[in-house]
């Protein structure tokens, strides 16, 4: 019997994707997009339309297992649940009365985006426990704090109006990897006439189909954003009307710029003052324009001020005004769900420490008191947390109890004392949130969980039994926990019940307007107008020419490492597929850069700073500028010959706002190794 269900897709991704799944005789077959969802419309990435591969595929994890070999080793016995279980809370219960359950950490992120898989049931075990808290701030976190300090909230412009722009920037942001259906948004307005900037240090595929690609030095998107914001009232060219109604503050930003020139700037952020002066006039005098801001912008340890500069362009000239106009970097402001109820923060016993996931090396191998446990699920941290040494030092502790639930075995997972094995999408229920469209989705069981696989939801509702713990909280079910996500009360979720979508799959958000209009007639700060007074100051990156010029003399290189287009984070990165399709890993370096060091493309090359090293294959071209390193990141450790990764070299600094992550602020040497041809390099 063959049967279509609706479903959503579970990565960490904007587009959020509704999935038609076909399903024969109990197994999946087929996954396509939704043809009937306004956003995805039938289209889904190259990924996921191989999605099946994760739950089929000889990679899957499906009996618990218990380490038999040392740490890291990838050393097994298969268990049942039952064992795992009794093993894992025994350790829980004598870590807790010995040194106190804040020597247990939990880490996750959004392996799944689904509410319930990644925030729900999970938390209330952990905060019962009393485990130490983990901040999640690996990748948005100081972008999110600074739209929240400008506009009030964490919203902007609605995706489905942004064909109808005729100005789009894409800034720091690479689409045509990470946003599949903005960027054919993107392009729909382009070939009606619209004009699509990039500003970009890497030349990636957007940047090429851009009509304009700016590639600012990175870490310097302040001085920009402040250039524009000079020429814009030098020239007179804001909004007056728009400014006196809803910002304040105006005089104070005139006489902050007054030590701005134009030129400065440029010299700052390595462009023209021509072309700040050009983009500025772009800016201000094409109606609709969009800023499509990304978050490469803000993983800078001057990250949370690029996004705070950057987010008053568009109150300096009115385009909150139009529809699908303004500034987008995220809408999960938009969905006001109850997270205190889905959570249940109260079941702590008291304060505790909190732990910030960017410093996870740090906390494994510094903290006091230690940590004498982790629980993973929903992430990888061996290959996707910043310095990396110090990640493999903490999971490689002999003393260091480490539970891993995942859908195979990880990077992370090899170092598992415990492994339990995960659900995949099609396996169980969620419910999913956009950071970027307005709709929320439905995600039902397609098929039967493989072997003993089992959703995050019920391996921590069996642990807290397992643990003793009796509360009610422990007993909802999954469509209880989707229920109680839903009842907040907020206009927003009006007439957005469990009963519709259980019938229609997606509903869009109850918003005012369609499209939403967030800041036409204000703003959500509490008194409804953007401050322009708190325009941040230039500071250069802490590791950069001008920010550290002893450390810039020894690793003269920036590195950044953003997105790879075959894998989200390090997922996929298991498939054979998915790494044939992106090649080795490999760095872009500048022609210029690649002479001096005696380096050709295709040469095997060691990439390093005082934190680590990997190597790559060095591909040599135009994708970067003189001074810029490019090399897409999520491959996995044993892809490389030394068994590091990027992140070997990124730094676990934090941004200035809300502890955020800054991978991108990283000073690099490179030099040629002679070594086998890199084909061999590849497991
Ligand atoms: N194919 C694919 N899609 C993905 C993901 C993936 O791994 N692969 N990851 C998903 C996740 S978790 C997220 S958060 C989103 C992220 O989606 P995006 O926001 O698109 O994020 P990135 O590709 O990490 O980085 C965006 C761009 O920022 C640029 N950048 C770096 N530093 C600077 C700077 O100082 N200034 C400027 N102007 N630009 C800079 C990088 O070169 C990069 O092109 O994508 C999601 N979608
Ligand atoms: N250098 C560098 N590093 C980066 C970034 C960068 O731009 N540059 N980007 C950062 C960003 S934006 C992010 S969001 C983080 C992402 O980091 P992570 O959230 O750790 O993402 P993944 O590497 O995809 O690992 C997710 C894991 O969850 C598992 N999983 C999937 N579904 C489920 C489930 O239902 N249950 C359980 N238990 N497990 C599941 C997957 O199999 C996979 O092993 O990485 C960051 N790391
Ligand atoms: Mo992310």
């Amino acid at each position: 019997m063959t049967s279509h269900l609706s479903a959503v897709c579970p990565h960490d991704c904007w587009d959020a994707c509704a999935l038609r799944v076909e399903v024969s005789d109990g197994r999946a077959v087929r996954i396509e997009g939704d043809p009937d969802h306004p956003v995805t419309r039938g289209v889904v990435c190259a990924k996921v339309r191989r999605y099946l591969d994760r739950v089929y595929g000889p990679q899957r994890l499906l009996t618990p297992r218990i380490r038999t070999g040392p740490k890291g080793a990838g050393e097994f016995r298969e268990a049942s649940w039952e064992e795992a279980l009794e093993l894992i809370s025994r350790r829980y219960r004598r870590i807790a009365a010995q040194d106190g359950p804040a020597a247990i950490l939990p880490y996750s992120y959004y392996g799944t985006h689904g509410v319930l898989q990644s925030a729900g049931m999970d938390r209330r075990f952990f905060h019962r426990l009393g485990a130490s808290r983990l901040e999640r701030t690996i990748c948005s976190a100081a972008g999110s704090q600074a739209l929240n300090r400008v506009l009030g909230t964490r919203q902007g412009a609605d995706p489905e109006a942004m064909a109808d722009n005729r100005l789009i920037v894409f800034w720091g942001q690479n689409p045509f990897s990470t946003n599949l259906h903005g960027w054919l948004a993107a392009r729909e307005a382009q070939k009606g006439g619209a004009l699509l900037v990039t500003i970009d240090p890497y030349r990636h595929a957007g940047a090429r189909r851009s009509d304009w690609h700016l590639a600012p030095l990175p870490g310097t998107d302040v001085a920009l954003a402040l250039g524009i914001m000079r020429e814009i009232l030098d020239r007179g060219w804001e909004d007056r009307d728009y400014l006196a109604r809803h910002t304040r503050g105006r005089e104070a930003l005139a006489r902050h710029l007054a030590a701005h020139p134009v030129e400065r700037c440029a010299e700052r952020c390595g462009l023209d003052a021509a072309d700040i002066r050009e983009l500025a006039r772009l800016w201000a005098h094409t109606r609709p324009a969009l800023v499509r801001l990304g978050y490469g912008v803000q993983r800078h340890t001057h990250g949370g001020a690029a996004v705070r500069a950057i987010s008053l362009l568009p109150a300096l000239t009115g385009a909150w005004r139009d529809p699908g106009g303004g500034l987008l970097l995220s809408n999960s402001g938009a969905f006001p769900l109850n997270t205190a109820l889905l959570e249940r923060p109260e079941l702590a016993p008291g304060p505790v420490r909190s732990i910030n996931m960017n410093r996870l090396g740090e906390a494994l191998t510094q903290a006091s008191p230690p940590v004498r446990a982790l629980h993973v699920y929903n992430a990888n941290p061996a290959v996707v947390a910043p310095h990396q040494n110090l990640v493999l030092a903490g999971l490689s502790r002999e003393d260091l109890f480490m539970v891993v639930h995942d859908q195979w075995v990880s990077d992370t997972g090899r170092f598992a004392d415990v492994l339990l094995p995960a659900t995949t999408q099609l396996e169980h229920l969620d419910l999913h949130t956009s950071y970027w469209h307005l709709y929320l989705g439905l995600n039902q069981p397609c098929i039967a969980p493989r072997g003993e696989a089992k959703p995050n939801t019920e391996a921590f509702r069996l642990l807290a039994r397992a643990m003793g713990f009796t509360e009610d909280a422990f007993a909802d079910s999954d469509w209880d926990l989707a229920e109680q996500a839903l009842s907040s009360g907020h206009p927003f979720l009006a007439g957005v019940t469990l009963e519709r979508l259980r019938r229609e799959y997606w509903v869009r958000l109850n918003t005012p307007q369609r499209p939403h209009v967030p800041f036409r007639d204000g703003f959500a700060t509490p008194d409804g107008r953007v401050d322009l007074a708190q325009v941040p100051d230039w500071a250069p990156p802490a590791e950069s020419r001008e920010g550290s010029p002893a450390l810039h003399q020894r690793y003269p290189l920036h590195l950044v490492t953003p997105a790879a287009h075959h894998f989200l984070n390090s997922t996929y990165g298991e498939l054979p597929w998915a790494r044939e399709r992106e090649g080795t890993p490999h760095v872009f370096l500048h022609p210029a850069d690649a002479a001096a060091r005696g380096i050709a493309d295709g040469d095997a090359i060691r990439i390093h700073n005082d934190r680590g090293a990997f190597r790559a294959t060095a591909r040599v071209g135009d994708h970067t500028r003189p001074g810029v390193a490019v090399s897409p990141g999520g491959w996995h450790l044993g892809t490389h010959p030394e068994g590091r990764s990027c992140n070997a070299t990124t730094s676990d600094a934090l941004a200035d706002l809300g502890g955020g992550a800054t991978f991108h602020t990283n000073l690099v040497q490179v030099e040629r190794v002679p070594t086998k041809p890199h084909g061999d390099w590849v497991s």
